[in-house]
């Protein structure tokens, strides 16, 4: 599917954040399955399920065409040992995204939260979910280090969303790497 970064922020609430990523070594250890903050409605947030570099397992599954895959124990992980990249040219929109897992629950307020490094000449990047007809995403630019990318909306009507972490390269090699990936209600 050929999706253009304009026609994903197209009606979207769309804040650029800024945050400071603090210093961090990967422990070895994803936390983003715990439960700590809630259920989390994102399965293998940590890509530590992931055994392919090039054939990813669901419910991970890739949009656009550019180059992408899983980091295997390449030492590019924010927690654990995998984190899933983009690196491309091709001035499209890259993505990864997944169907949540289980229900949402109606009218209630959601936080996708993401760590993201991205290259300093990505300047196009978005996390966000579908949603029926409403996709909010927060922006995010490249630093190359780490980031939290987060995303506060209001599920509405609806009880199930598909969440996408990517990009739309500038046209020259440029590349993201994404790892703890959480969906938890927190109102
Ligand atoms: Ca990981």
């Amino acid at each position: 599917m050929s999706v253009s970064f304009a026609a994903r922020v197209a009606g979207a609430l769309v804040l650029t954040v800024a945050l400071a990523a603090p210093a961090h070594a990967a422990t070895g250890q994803s936390t983003c399955g715990w439960m700590m903050r809630g259920f989390n409605h994102v399965d293998d947030c940590g890509f530590e399920r992931q055994t392919e570099r090039y054939s990813p397992k669901m419910p991970w599954y890739a949009e656009g065409s550019g180059y992408k895959g899983m980091d295997l124990g390449k030492g590019y992980a924010y927690e654990g040992y995998n984190n899933a990249f983009v690196r491309t040219n091709d001035g499209r929109w890259n993505s990864w995204s997944q169907r949540t897992q289980g229900q949402l629950q109606r009218n209630r307020t959601y936080e996708l939260t993401a760590w993201i490094r991205a290259q300093g000449n990505v300047g196009k990047g978005l996390l966000g979910v579908d949603l029926a007809g409403y996709s909010p995403a927060v922006s995010y630019a490249g630093t190359g280090h780490y980031q939290r990318v987060v995303l506060r909306f209001d599920s509405g009507p609806n009880t199930a969303a598909t969440v996408f972490i990517g990009y739309e390269s500038p046209g020259v090699d440029s590349w993201i790497q994404i790892d703890e990936v959480e969906l938890v209600a927190v109102s």
